[in-house]
C-alpha cells in the first residue's frame, strides 16, 4: 500500500532502520575466548582513547607518564570528573557513554559513577555479551585479528570454534608498514624462510604465512591501515609485498583486501592509541589498485573528510571497490550526515555507510544508535524526493534497501551468504 504522507514514510523508514539487524564490518571486539582482550564496562568506556585525548586537553601540566601509571579505575575517575562533571559532555565520544548508560536502563541524571560500576560488576561476561547484542540489534561484528599481537596469536592456539556472532579479519599492518625494520625477522623466528629483501624466497615465505593464518582464522578480508603518503604502485617493500603477496593470496582465497587510508601514526606518541592523526591521501592509489587488479576485490575507507568525494567517485568507476564506514574522526554526527548523503547520491544502496570501530563492547549501543538515527533521516529525505516524482515505494523495498545498507551489500560483495538472511533474522 502506498504511503499516505511523507510523515508516514519517515516513520516507517525510522522503524525499519531501528529493527533491521546489522552486520558490523569493522570493530576491535573479541569473543569471550580471548579473555581480557574483550573490553567492556564503565571503566573501559571511560578510558576509550577518544576520551583520553579529550581529557589531556584540560591538563597542560599533567605528565603523560603520570596518567599512564594510574590504575584503570583512577584513569576513569579522572576522565569522568574532567569531561562529565567539570565540563558538559557533549562531544560525540562523551555523549556516547551517556547513551550507553541510558540504553542499559541506568539513571544518567544521577551522575553516580559508583552505581554504574556496581551494575557492571553484577554481570558475567557472557551474559553481558548477550545483552549488548540484543539491545543493539547487531547480528554480528567483525573482529580485527592481528597475528603480530602476542596475546592474540597465543589466543588462537587455544581456539577451535569462534562464536558465530564474531567474524574474523586478518590484520596485517606490520607486514606492510615495518617489513624491513623488523617484521621479516619475526617471520624468520616463526620458521618462515624469508629475508629482508623482497626476493622470490621472501615472497614465497610471506605467502605461506598468509595461507597459514587465513586457514586458521577464515577471515572475511585482509586489512591494513595506511598513511596519507600511500601510493600504488610504488617501488618499496610495501608495494612489492602488496603486489606479489597480498593481491595473489587475496585472489587465491577470494577475499577482499581492505585498505583504511589516511592515518598519520603517533604524531604524539606519548598519547598511545590516542596519538594518531589524519592527513589527506591519494584516491588515485585506490583507483590504480582496482584498475591493475580487476580480478581482486577491495574494501576501502578513508580518514580525511576531503577524500570522501573522490573515494565515492572511484567506487563508481570500479565495481571491485566497496566503500565503507565513517572512520574514527569522521564518526561524528555532522560528518556522518554529510558523507552518507553524498554516498547515497553517488552510489545508491551499493555502499556500507557505517561500521562501528568499537573497542569496548558496550559502544555497540551508542555507535549504532547514533548512526541509525542519521541514516534513517538521510534515507527518508531520499525516498521523499522519489515520492515527489510520482514514484511509489513499497514497504518491502525499503526493508530490502535497509538490509543492504546494514550488511547485505557487503556480504554480496564478498560473494558469501548474509548470515542474517540465512537465519531469517
Ligand atoms: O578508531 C580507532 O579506534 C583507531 O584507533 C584505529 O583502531 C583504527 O580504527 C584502526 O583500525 O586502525
Ligand atoms: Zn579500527
Amino acid at each position: 500500500m502506498a504511503f499516505q504522507s511523507k510523515e508516514e514514510l519517515r516513520s516507517f523508514v525510522r522503524e525499519t532502520v531501528r529493527t533491521t539487524p546489522i552486520s558490523d564490518i569493522h570493530t576491535h571486539l573479541f569473543t569471550e575466548d580471548f579473555g581480557n582482550m574483550l573490553l567492556w564496562g564503565i571503566d573501559e568506556l571511560l578510558t576509550y582513547h577518544y576520551l583520553v585525548a579529550e581529557t589531556f586537553r584540560f591538563y597542560p601540566e599533567l605528565e603523560y607518564e603520570t596518567f599512564w601509571a594510574m590504575t584503570k579505575k583512577e584513569q576513569a575517575d579522572l576522565v569522568w570528573k574532567t569531561l562529565f562533571i567539570d565540563h558538559s559532555p557533549y562531544s560525540e565520544a562523551c555523549r556516547g557513554v551517556l547513551t550507553v548508560l541510558n540504553r542499559l536502563g541506568l539513571d544518567v541524571a544521577s551522575r553516580d559513577l559508583e552505581a554504574y560500576r556496581a551494575f557492571f560488576a553484577s554481570k558475567s561476561t557472557s551474559e553481558y555479551i548477550d545483552l549488548v547484542f540484543e539491545l543493539s540489534n547487531v547480528a554480528n561484528v567483525c573482529m580485527t585479528n592481528d597475528p603480530f599481537v602476542d596475546t592474540e596469536r597465543e589466543g588462537w592456539e587455544k581456539i577451535d570454534t569462534v562464536d558465530p556472532r564474531f567474524n574474523t579479519a586478518l590484520r596485517i599492518d606490520p607486514l606492510l608498514m615495518q617489513w624491513e625494520e623488523k617484521t621479516w625477522e619475526r617471520l624468520q623466528e616463526w620458521g618462515y624462510d624469508v629475508e629482508q629483501a623482497v626476493t622470490d624466497k621472501t615472497v614465497e615465505g610471506i605467502r605461506e604465512f598468509l595461507r597459514v593464518w587465513i586457514r586458521k582464522m577464515n577471515p572475511l578480508y585482509m586489512a591494513v591501515s595506511l598513511p596519507p603518503s600511500f601510493r600504488y604502485p610504488e617501488q618499496s617493500a610495501r608495494g612489492d609485498i602488496i603486489e606479489k603477496c597480498i593481491v595473489p593470496i587475496a585472489r587465491e582465497f577470494n577475499i577482499p583486501f581492505a585498505m583504511m587510508i589516511g592515518v598519520n601514526k603517533r604524531v604524539n606518541p606519548a598519547l598511545g592509541d590516542a596519538g594518531d592523526s589524519v592527513g589527506l591521501s591519494d584516491v588515485r592509489a585506490v583507483e590504480q589498485m582496482c584498475a591493475l587488479h580487476p580480478d581482486n576485490k577491495f574494501l576501502c575507507t578513508m580518514l580525511a573528510r576531503e577524500n570522501q568525494h573522490g573515494l565515492a567517485v572511484a567506487a563508481r568507476k570500479f565495481r571491485n571497490l566497496h566503500v565503507f564506514g565513517c572512520w574514527w574522526f569522521l564518526n561524528n554526527p555532522s560528518l556522518i550526515e554529510e558523507m552518507t548523503r553524498m554516498r547515497f547520491e553517488l552510489l545508491g544502496t551499493s555502499v556500507t555507510p557505517q561500521h562501528s570501530d568499537c573497542r569496548v563492547l558496550d559502544q555497540l549501543l551508542y555507535k549504532w544508535d547514533h548512526s541509525r538515527e542519521i541514516i534513517a533521516n538521510v534515507l527518508s529525505d531520499k525516498y521523499a524526493d522519489l515520492l515527489d516524482t510520482g514514484w511509489k515505494i513499497k514497504k518491502k523495498e525499503i526493508r530490502r534497501d535497509v538490509a543492504d545498507l546494514f550488511g547485505g551489500a557487503f556480504w554480496r560483495f564478498l560473494g558469501k551468504p548474509n548470515p542474517v538472511e540465512v537465519t531469517g533474522g
